[in-house]
């Protein structure tokens, strides 16, 4: 057997995806035909071909332009829907799925229908592939923690079906402790959470994540290695790192995969998980992540299995489910 179908066969969890960044072309130029909506490309072809970016802003930019074509409910279910069928055929047997309410409620989507599509779109996940999924709120931090509160109270009604909140878009400038409250009162009503830290950010920002959210996950958090004592803290705690290679790659926070270090984050002893972040943008699904690291760093079998290990170890399921999956 050899590592490419190793790779695929091993069971995994996938714990870091934003499933807006999960639109693939193909439906985005769907749905803009079902809701009547005009988008600035003439083909699939000049879509992907606009995806070349050299920092997170600017994929941002692209990546909210493109979910205007998420209008109804059907479009929530048929994106997270495509979603599975997609990494059922990666080994992907659970997924942890961010969201990002405040991209569509400001355009006047209810969060209800945001909800409910990708809600039905998970149970369908269940039903026709057995893989089981949670769900992760993510505010947006380059808003005001005054909109991530409205966003949090217009969760209530669904938090029982709502495992986790996370911190996502531009980090720069917009550092974790904007959001020390609106975490606290997450954390109060019994959610987990996790924050995207030190992508683009310093060690700072992981350090606040750690002291001011009480993360129970870090979302990226490569630039932790700058800090041995950060990293030494990490790996002491068992922090989860959800690591996304090729998302690393297009957002040039590592400059060729050749260098990228997932393989010394577990020579460190830091729980290193390997995820796609936003498929449809970056060039490949979880499966290819794994692939595209192994090959480049020359990964054995020793490692991927860890990496693979840690993505159940690392998620918000139950202790008896984690262990079911070891
Ligand atoms: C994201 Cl890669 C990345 N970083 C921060 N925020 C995001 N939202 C979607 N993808
Ligand atoms: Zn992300």
């Amino acid at each position: 057997i050899d590592l490419d179908s190793f790779i695929t066969g091993l069971p995994k969890a996938e714990l870091h995806l934003h499933i807006e960044g999960s639109l693939e072309p193909e439906l985005m130029f769907e749905l803009a035909r079902r809701n009547g909506i005009e988008i600035p490309y003439a083909s699939v072809e000049e879509v992907r071909a606009a995806y070349a970016f050299s920092n997170l802003q600017d994929f941002l930019d692209i990546y909210y332009a493109g979910a205007d074509v998420l209008r109804t409910q059907q479009d929530f279910r048929d994106l997270a829907a495509a979603y599975f069928d997609r990494v059922a055929a990666d080994g992907v047997v659970h997924a942890e799925i961010m969201f990002d309410p405040q991209t569509h409620t400001d355009r006047g989507i209810p969060f209800a229908d945001v909800i409910e599509g990708l809600l039905s779109g998970m149970a369908g996940a269940e039903a026709r592939h057995g893989i089981t999924s949670k769900l992760i709120l993510s505010f947006l931090r380059h808003l005001s923690e005054e909109a991530a509160f409205e966003t949090l109270e217009m969760a209530e009604p669904w938090l029982d079906r709502i495992a986790a909140v996370g911190l996502d878009s531009s980090e720069v400038g917009h550092p974790p402790v904007k959001f020390a409250q609106v975490f606290e009162a997450a954390r109060a009503k019994g959610l987990k959470i996790t924050a995207h830290a030190g992508e683009e950010g310093p060690p700072e920002y992981v350090y606040q994540a750690l002291d001011l959210l009480h993360v129970d996950r870090i979302d990226h958090g490569n630039r932790s290695l700058e800090d041995p004592v950060l990293v030494d803290r990490l790996a002491d705690m068992g922090m989860t790192l959800t690591v996304c290679p090729l998302s690393n790659l297009k957002l040039c926070v590592v400059g060729d995969l050749a260098d990228h270090p997932i393989d010394r984050m577990l020579a460190l002893g830091l729980r290193a998980t390997v995820n796609s972040d936003d498929p449809a943008y970056f060039g490949g699904y979880i499966g290819d992540n794994f692939r595209a690291v192994a090959e480049a760093r020359g990964l054995d079998i020793e490692e991927i299995v860890t990496l693979a290990r840690n993505s159940f170890t690392g998620s918000f399921l139950s202790s008896e489910a984690i262990a079911a999956h070891l």
